[in-house]
């Protein structure tokens, strides 16, 4: 694996599961790899999990670690070739890409979509133009379309909760008032697709995403009876697709609750967090038994070592 940005990138998902669950009985089995090599980690955006975890994984292969929070700390950069650059950014990518490049043998990246530009969000040019020109490896840490770490990290805790050969996975839409990126639900359907899993996704009219995503799962808008017999209940909010970016229902009977749960086959729940509670899920999912996202959450520096792993044995 020469980059991760998505699904694309894996040659072989049960190998790369495997990794992860065989780094977390061994974190420190690989220190070598990352030896006297340094990863930088470029968020545009807040996070907790991805940066944390990332951290710590590059730092149990043996990798140096700079963390640097552009969007606060960095010039502002400019992502569009051939553009007057008379407005507030200081810096275009074409050096800030090559400059970073030079100092570092990876290069980690969080760019949410902008929610306003729908064309430009899914050509994805900010990892674009960095894997254009800073010639070394790029980790997506969740771009406009996609979150392929937090979308591992979920094939990891299915592997490991599951108790049957192919469960019953669902992607439910939950109510929020803001807009909110596809980008996890578009990455999460996108390997679920590729899992030994049946997919549902069930979410309000309006709600539709990308086709190319959802692929071969089964789109029900009926939550009740999307839920029936379900052995994992995903939660995300998302904003549309269709009309990009807007918010269009905060039905709040859409929100998780024992009740919904009770209709499901003994399931678990799952997200990718942070979440607010009571107004995606209630209280009572959160803290009973069927809550899998602390140890969904824990499973990230896990994947995020079975990643960076597989890139730093291609490097050699
Ligand atoms: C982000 C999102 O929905 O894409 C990050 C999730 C990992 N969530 C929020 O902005 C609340
Ligand atoms: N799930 C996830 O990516 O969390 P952060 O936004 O806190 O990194």
């Amino acid at each position: 694996m020469k980059h991760f940005l998505s699904y694309h990138d894996v040659t072989d998902l049960n190998q790369l599961i495997t990794s992860g669950i065989v780094a977390k009985r061994n974190p420190f089995g690989d220190q070598e790899l990352g030896k006297n090599k340094t990863i930088c980690l470029l968020f545009f955006n807040s996070s907790l999990r991805t940066r944390i975890s990332t951290q710590k994984a590059a730092q149990n292969l043996g990798l140096n670690v700079i963390v640097m929070n552009v969007g606060q700390d960095g010039w502002g950069l400019e992502m569009e070739d051939g553009v007057i650059m008379n407005g507030n950014n200081a810096e275009h990518v074409k050096e800030a890409a090559a400059v970073i490049g030079s100092y570092c043998d990876l290069i980690g990246i969080r760019s949410f979509a902008t929610l306003t530009d729908r064309e430009k969000d899914y050509a994805e040019i900010v990892f674009q133009q960095f894997k254009k020109y800073a010639q070394v490896p790029i980790v997506n840490l969740e771009s406009a379309t996609r979150h392929p770490l937090q979308s591992l990290a979920d094939c990891i805790t299915i592997e490991e909760f599951k108790l049957k050969e192919r469960p019953k996975v669902v992607l439910t839409w939950l109510p929020h008032f803001k807009p909110l990126p596809q980008a996890v639900a578009n990455s999460f359907c996108e390997w679920m697709n590729h899992a030994n899993v049946e997919l549902v996704v069930t979410h309000p009219e309006g709600y539709d995403l990308s086709p190319e995503f959802v692929g071969n799962g089964q789109v029900i808008y009926d939550q009740d009876k999307a839920l029936e017999g379900a052995d994992f209940v995903y939660g995300k909010n998302w904003s549309s697709f269709n009309s990009y970016g807007q918010v269009l229902n905060t039905d709040p009977s859409w929100m998780i609750t024992e009740s919904k749960m009770a209709l499901t086959d003994n399931g678990k729940f799952m997200h990718c967090l942070p979440l607010r509670r009571n107004m995606k899920v209630a209280d009572e999912v959160l803290d009973g038994p069927r809550s899998l996202v602390i140890e969904q959450a824990a499973n990230r520096e896990w994947s995020a070592q079975a990643a960076l792993r597989e890139i730093l044995i291609n490097l050699e």
